[in-house]
């Protein structure tokens, strides 16, 4: 297993070779020293997977909606896999409590692919080999991946960057409806819901969210690339189809909806996969889809060029005495501005 070729394990993911890709995420998730030539061999293998984020606060039911939704797409014929990328939480226990459920509920369906993801210490946000792991699900073909994440800092952002959908779950109880709901929030979500309809209060964080979906209006804007190094290739090509065209083409405008689940009983589990699949629809029909498959690619570069950045600068700070300078810097011999000069130039 060590000693295997990138090529057999290339063809195993093509292939639909189980083994072979539990190894190939292995390999991306490890940093394998070949890794990046598995990824660079299996990306224009991708592109036909239609993937979902869903994001939210910790504890509202992400892992058992997911796994519901799971269910739901291998019942409508289509082949799923899931990517959870768990902080073990202070609620519920993250990824075992998660997996746990997930195992009983999908075990022995060869049409579903389940993967944990520890975020190592990047609490909340995506581990940065997720991207990875993405291609190589979306290589070995299938139809539709969930990615969960726990909405906690920079994650909605990042998630939004990766999906093409973004489901926000959010669920009554978790403190005062409008604080619950962060800001950033409703920018991202495609989709919302409530789940734990069964509880009390459901129906006031509906509304809740219905009301500032219709104050915010952000719904209504085309979605941005977050970051700073890659420009945004839609704002220097073109704007999507639907976006800036004022009230006019206000019919190709996605109207984020507020749905309501009992993850726990799959109730409103099967609506949620409609809507999920009728925004796919409004992306392909719009040309939104390739509005966001160039934020994805814009993202993608972006994380590698800030990984690599990071890499070149650590390997130099572990060359020189960065400790010595700081010093410098905090008895004010030296100015911070020409400290982190004289890192960036190595001397
Ligand atoms: N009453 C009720 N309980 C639910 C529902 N959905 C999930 N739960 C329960 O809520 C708890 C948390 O569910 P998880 O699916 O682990 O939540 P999560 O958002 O993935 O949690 P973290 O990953 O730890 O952030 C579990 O005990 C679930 O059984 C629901 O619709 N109704
Ligand atoms: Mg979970």
């Amino acid at each position: 297993m060590r000693n295997q070729d990138p090529a057999q394990l290339i063809a195993g993911v093509r292939g639909g070779d189980r083994l072979r890709l539990a190894q190939a995420i292995t390999w991306v998730e490890n940093e394998h020293p070949r890794a990046v030539e598995l990824l660079a061999a299996l990306y224009p293998c991708g592109g036909g997977s239609h993937i979902i984020g869903v994001t939210g606060a910790p504890g509202s039911g992400k892992s058992t909606l997911v796994t519901a939704l799971a269910r739901a797409i291998r019942a409508a014929g289509q082949t799923v896999a899931i990517v959870a990328i768990d902080p073990t939480s202070p609620f519920t226990g993250g990824a075992i409590l998660g997996d746990r459920v997930r195992m009983r509920a999908l075990s022995g369906d060869p049409g579903v692919f389940i993967r944990s993801m520890a975020t190592r210490g990047s609490l909340g946000g995506l581990s940065k080999t997720t991207g990875g792991v993405i291609t190589v699900l979306d290589a070995a073909g299938f139809d539709r991946i969930l990615v969960e994440t726990v909405g906690v800092g920079q994650a909605e952002v990042e998630i939004a960057s990766t999906a093409h959908t973004t489901v926000v779950v959010e669920a009554p109880g978790l403190g005062d409806e409008i604080q619950a709901i962060k800001a950033g929030i409703l920018e991202i979500a495609d989709l919302l819901v409530v789940n734990k309809a069964d509880r009390p209060g459901a129906d006031k964080t509906v509304q809740a969210l219905a009301m500032m979906l219709e104050l915010d209006g952000t719904h209504a804007r085309p979605r941005r690339h977050h970051g700073r190094l890659v420009p945004d290739s839609q704002a220097a090509t073109g704007t999507p189809a639907h976006a800036g065209q004022g009230e006019s083409r206000d019919d190709a405008r996605w109207r984020v909806e507020v749905l309501k689940t009992v993850a726990s009983t799959e109730e409103g589990v099967e609506t949620l996969r409609q809507r999920i699949e009728a925004h796919r629809d409004w992306l392909l029909e719009t040309g939104e889809w390739t509005a966001r498959e160039h934020l994805r690619a814009a993202h993608a570069v972006e994380a590698l060029l800030r990984a690599e950045l990071e890499r070149r600068i650590r390997a130099q700070w572990a060359a020189l005495d960065v400790r010595a300078l700081v010093e410098a810097v905090a008895q004010r011999r030296q100015d911070p501005y020409h400290a982190a000069q004289r890192l960036l130039a190595g001397h």
